[in-house]
């Protein structure tokens, strides 16, 4: 049986999403039909209609999903019709050597998956006319239903409201775990975030949960160093006005133990090596465009500097999800707040402009 879904479809960069109807095949063996309440508008997507990160196409973007289960195929076990779920752009597969060793972020199997835009078994199950329309991240969450494999599926509490639960499936997840999983964010620490968007407000209050002493918050924006203050930010910087890495090192004398990027661009990468102090860590969470080099003093190495990615914040889905979930419940998880703008999905274009010009900290369509 095939559904007939309304979805906003890229088609190529530098060009408005299509809203429009698309066929979603039923779920297969291992997948899972999802009824999608609310879906993120990340800068990742943005970037794949800016032409600076490949994607297939024609393809359904949107990876910060939550929904309601409404069928399940053959062989499916850990939800049924009627859970909520929170959606994993990276449907870790449980098997390969990175699922083995507690890195699923890293799996093979999803990742392949994600770069194809398709189930992990290569195939999407949107078509138009008979023809594939891929999925980001083996989601596609820009359209009223779509297909997931189970891996793909977090079950969450019921009393959770999906719109804010959505956020959970990217910008929570990748900044949050960015400071709680990747650099494991000691308590009483100094900490820099450069770039205070949707993921960047989440380093910010990953830093916070974690116990940070100082918490300095870069931007370019004054509304979004403002905001970054209501996420626990302690100092702010204006990056348009002054010197980021010279003030930060003022702020913590002569350097963080952490500096998180959170833009994607090899200038701002360079910044946050340069405001991690000796022996501190520096964490690339922004996508960078494709092709883009970032070039290191070589003397620095000598001062023992670390630098790592993020990717995915580290996630261990079914483990950090639910957790994540208990903390905005017991109200130490600022969620609520990151929602700036709602947007019906044919308002897609507009939610992008907002997010282009800086307007938004998160914008969410909802179904
Ligand atoms: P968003 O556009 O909301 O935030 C970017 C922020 O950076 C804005 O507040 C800007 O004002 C600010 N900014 C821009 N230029 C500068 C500058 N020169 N100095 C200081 N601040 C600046 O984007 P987002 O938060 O949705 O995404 C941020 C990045 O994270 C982006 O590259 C996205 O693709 C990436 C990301 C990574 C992952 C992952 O798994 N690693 C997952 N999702 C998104
Ligand atoms: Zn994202």
């Amino acid at each position: 049986m095939a559904y007939r879904v309304k979805a906003a479809v890229f088609y190529r960069p530098h060009e408005p999403l299509a809203v429009e109807e698309l066929e979603l095949e039923a779920p297969r063996q291992g997948e899972v039909l999802v009824r999608v309440a609310a879906c993120g508008v990340c800068h990742s997507d943005l970037h794949f209609m800016e032409g600076l990160v490949p994607i297939a196409s024609p393809s359904v973007l949107g990876h910060e999903a939550a929904g309601v289960v409404e069928a399940v195929g053959h062989g499916v076990e850990s939800v049924r019709p009627g859970d909520h779920v929170v959606l994993s752009f990276i449907p870790a597969c449980g098997r390969c050597p990175y699922c083995a060793v507690g890195r699923p972020n890293l799996c093979t199997v999803a990742n392949r998956a994600m770069s194809r835009g398709t189930m992990l078994d290569g195939t999407p199950r949107f078509a138009k006319e008979g023809r594939p329309v891929y999925q980001m991240g083996a989601i596609g969450g820009f359209a009223t239903r779509t297909v997931v494999p189970e891996a793909g599926c977090v079950k969450i509490r019921e009393d959770m409201p999906l719109d804010r639960a959505a956020l959970l499936g990217c910008g929570v997840m990748t900044g949050v775990g960015a400071a709680i999983n990747t650099a494991r964010v000691q308590a009483g620490s100094d900490v820099a975030v450069v770039g205070c968007g949707g993921v960047g407000l989440n380093v910010v209050q990953g830093a916070a949960l974690a116990g940070a002493g100082r918490i300095i918050a870069v931007d370019v924006l004054p509304h979004k160093l403002e905001l970054a203050r209501q996420f626990g930010a302690t100092h702010a910087v204006d990056a348009s006005r002054e010197d980021p890495v010279a003030a930060v090192r003022q702020i913590a004398a002569g350097g963080v133990d952490y500096a998180f990027e959170v833009i994607g661009r090899p200038e701002t990468i360079r910044q946050a090596f340069d405001m991690t102090r000796r022996g501190g860590l520096t964490v690339v969470v922004g996508v960078a465009p494709a092709g883009a080099e970032v070039s290191l003093p070589a003397g620095a190495f000598l001062t023992e500097k670390t630098i790592t990615g993020s990717a995915y914040g580290g996630a261990r889905m079914s483990v950090d999800v639910p957790r994540l979930v208990e903390l905005y419940l017991a109200g130490r998880l600022k969620l609520d707040q990151l929602i700036s703008r709602r947007y019906p999905l044919e308002g897609i274009n507009d939610a992008f402009d907002a997010l282009r010009r800086g307007e938004v900290a998160r914008s969410i369509v909802a179904m």
